[in-house]
C-alpha cells in the first residue's frame, strides 16, 4: 500500500468519511486511492472556498470533521477565507494539502510556495509529512487535532513522494480531549451574581445554544428572573416552537448598545464580552459599560451545557419549568412588495420542521427572528467570521451532513457571488437546498457603513463601488447554467408559491427576489 492509501484508510477508520476536494497533479495518488478504499464520500467543488466552507457546514451539523483535499499553496489560499470562518465557528476540519515531491520543492517550480506559511494563520495545527511511512500516523494526529474542542482546523501537507512511496498501513486515531468541566468557583460566582438582586443577563454562545443548553437557561431565567441573550453570530442556534427563545445581539452598534444597556450584569456562558464588529470614529468598540460586572462561567470550548446544568443545580432550578418557551405561531404570509418584513412573514409561515437555515442575508434579514420564532423546531446558522461567501458552501456541507432535512440558504446577492460555484456541487450531488437570493443589486450594508465611518456626502464613484446593478446579475440564468432549477419573483405572493415549490422539490432550487 502507498502512503496515500494508508492516509485514506486512516481517515475512514478515524471517522472522517467525507472529502470535499478540488485536486491537482500533486494529489493524484490520493485521488486514485479513493477508489481502492471503500467508505469515503468524495465531493468535488469548483473553487476551494466552496470546499472549505462545505467542510465547515458539515461539521456544524454533524459534529465531526470532514476532510478537504487542496492543491498546494494556491489551492489552500483560495480556501482560506472560509477556513477563517470555520475557525471562528469552532468547526473541526482536516485539510490535506498536496505538495511537490520533497526533492522538487528546492527547484522553485511554478506552484512552489511556503504552504505551511499559508496554512498557519487559519490553522490550529500544521504538519508536513516527511515520509510515506509516517503519513498515516500524521493523518491520525490531524484527525485528533481537528476533533479537539470546540473543533479545530488541522492542516496536513502531503508531499507527492510521501503519497506514492511504500507505507506500512493505516494508523489508529486516538480520542481527543473532552470539553473541560468548569470550576465550582465559576459556577458559584455566576449563581451569586444571578441572586444578588440586581438586573442580570445570561449571555449564551456556542453549545449553550443547543436545545438542552437553552432549556437549562430557560429554567435559570424562570428561577432568577435573569434575561437571556445570544451572541450576534452563532455557529448553530436551535430554535422554534417549544424551545427556549432569545434575542441575538444586533449588528448595528446603536441597537446593540440599547439591548445591552438593559442587560445589567453579564454571566458569560460560551460567550465573550460583547464587542462591535468594527470600530467607528464616534462609537464605542465595547458594547457594555466599563463598570459592567461579569461572571465568566464557561468558555466557547468548555463543557457549556455541563456548566449550565451545574448552575441550574446550584440555583435549585433543575426542575423549574423554563421561561421564554416559544409558542407555536405561524404568521399569515404578507402580500404585495418584497420587503424584509414580507420575506419574514413568508419564512415564518412556511419554514418546515427540521429546517437548517443558513443565514447570509446581511441587511435584508436583520429582523427575521420575531416572525420565525414560533415556526416548528429548526436550526439557524450564522457567519461567525464575517468573511462573506460562507453561506452557499456551508449550506452545501449541511445538506450533505443531513440528507433528510431541508436546508434553506438566505443570501445577499453580493455575498452569494463569492462562492456561486456551490450551486454546481448542489446540483451534482442533488442536495436539498432552497436558496433565496435577495437581489437588492447593491452592497447595501456598505451604504450605511459609509455614513457610519463619517463620510457625509459620498460621491458617485464611491456609490458605484457599492452598486451591483450595472449590469444586473441574472440569478435565474446563473443557476440554470449550473444545473439548478430557478425562478425570479417580484412580489410576496409569488415568493410564497416559489418557496413552496422549492421546499417540495428534492434537489436544489433557487429563487431570485427582486427588491
Ligand atoms: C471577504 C469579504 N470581502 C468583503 C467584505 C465586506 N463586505 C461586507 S458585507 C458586503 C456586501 C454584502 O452585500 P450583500 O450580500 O448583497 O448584502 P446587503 O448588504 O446588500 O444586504 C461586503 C462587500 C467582507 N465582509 N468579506
Amino acid at each position: 500500500m502507498n502512503g496515500a492509501e494508508s492516509l485514506v484508510r486512516t481517515l475512514v477508520s478515524g471517522g472522517v468519511d467525507v472529502c470535499f476536494t478540488n485536486p491537482g497533479t500533486s494529489e493524484m495518488h490520493f485521488v486514485a486511492a479513493l477508489d481502492s478504499v471503500p467508505g469515503m464520500r468524495c465531493v468535488l467543488g469548483l473553487f476551494e472556498g466552496v470546499v472549505t466552507g462545505a467542510a465547515d457546514g458539515y461539521y456544524r451539523m454533524k459534529g465531526k470533521p470532514a476532510s478537504t483535499l487542496l492543491h498546494l499553496g494556491p489551492g489552500l489560499a483560495n480556501g482560506l477565507a472560509n477556513l477563517h470562518n470555520a475557525r471562528k465557528a469552532g468547526s473541526g476540519i482536516v485539510n490535506i494539502v498536496g505538495e511537490h515531491a520533497t526533492w522538487h520543492v528546492a527547484l522553485d517550480a511554478p506552484l512552489t510556495s511556503d504552504i505551511e506559511g499559508v496554512a498557519r494563520p487559519m490553522s490550529h495545527w500544521v504538519r508536513t509529512s516527511t515520509s510515506a511511512r509516517t503519513v498515516a500516523a500524521d493523518g491520525a494526529d490531524a484527525i485528533r487535532a481537528a476533533s479537539e474542542p470546540p473543533g479545530q482546523v488541522a492542516t496536513l501537507v502531503l508531499p507527492a513522494d510521501t503519497a506514492w512511496g511504500e507505507a506500512d498501513g493505516p494508523a489508529e486515531t486516538l480520542p481527543s480531549s473532552p470539553r473541560a468541566t468548569v470550576s465550582g468557583e465559576a459556577v458559584d460566582a455566576a449563581a451569586s451574581m444571578l441572586t444578588n438582586g440586581r438586573t442580570a443577563t445570561l449571555l449564551l454562545g456556542g453549545d449553550g445554544l443547543t436545545e438542552r443548553g437553552l432549556e437549562l437557561a430557560g429554567r435559570i431565567a424562570a428561577k432568577t428572573g435573569c434575561g437571556l441573550l445570544a451572541e450576534g453570530f452563532n455557529s448553530r442556534l436551535e430554535r422554534g416552537a417549544g424551545r427556549v427563545q432569545l434575542e441575538r445581539i444586533p449588528y448595528v452598534v446603536e441597537r446593540a448598545l440599547d439591548v445591552l444597556s438593559k442587560a445589567g450584569q453579564l454571566v458569560l456562558a460560551g460567550s465573550k464580552p460583547p464587542v462591535a464588529f468594527f470600530a467607528y470614529p464616534d462609537k464605542p468598540s465595547r458594547l457594555f459599560a466599563d463598570d459592567t460586572p461579569m461572571a465568566p462561567l464557561a468558555d466557547f470550548a468548555d463543557d457549556i451545557v455541563g456548566a449550565l446544568e451545574a448552575l441550574a443545580e446550584a440555583l435549585g432550578a433543575l426542575n423549574t419549568p423554563p421561561a421564554h418557551v416559544a409558542t407555536p405561531f405561524r404568521p399569515a404570509p404578507e402580500t404585495g412588495a418584497i420587503t424584509p418584513a414580507s420575506i419574514a412573514s413568508v419564512l415564518g409561515a412556511l419554514l418546515p420542521e427540521g429546517a437548517i437555515v443558513v443565514d447570509e442575508s446581511v441587511t435584508t434579514g436583520r429582523d427575521f427572528f420575531p416572525l420565525t420564532a414560533g415556526a416548528p423546531p429548526h436550526d439557524w446558522i450564522n457567519n461567525r467570521g464575517g468573511s462573506i461567501g460562507y453561506g452557499l458552501p456551508v449550506a452545501t456541507g449541511a445538506a450533505l451532513a443531513c440528507p433528510d432535512r431541508k436546508v434553506i440558504a438566505l443570501e445577499g446577492d453580493g455575498s452569494a457571488m463569492y462562492t456561486v460555484q456551490s450551486l454546481w456541487t448542489m446540483a451534482r450531488e442533488n442536495l436539498d437546498v432552497t436558496i433565496l437570493v435577495f437581489a437588492n443589486r447593491s452592497y447595501r450594508i456598505l451604504r450605511g457603513e459609509l455614513t457610519n465611518v463619517g463620510v457625509q456626502n459620498p460621491g458617485p464613484r464611491a456609490i458605484d463601488m457599492l452598486s451591483l446593478d450595472r449590469p444586473a446579475l441574472d440569478w435565474v440564468q446563473m443557476a440554470r447554467g449550473m444545473g439548478v432549477e430557478a425562478e425570479r419573483v417580484e412580489d410576496a405572493e409569488t415568493l410564497a408559491a416559489a418557496f413552496e415549490a422549492g421546499l417540495s422539490s428534492e434537489g436544489p432550487y433557487l429563487i431570485e427576489l427582486v427588491m
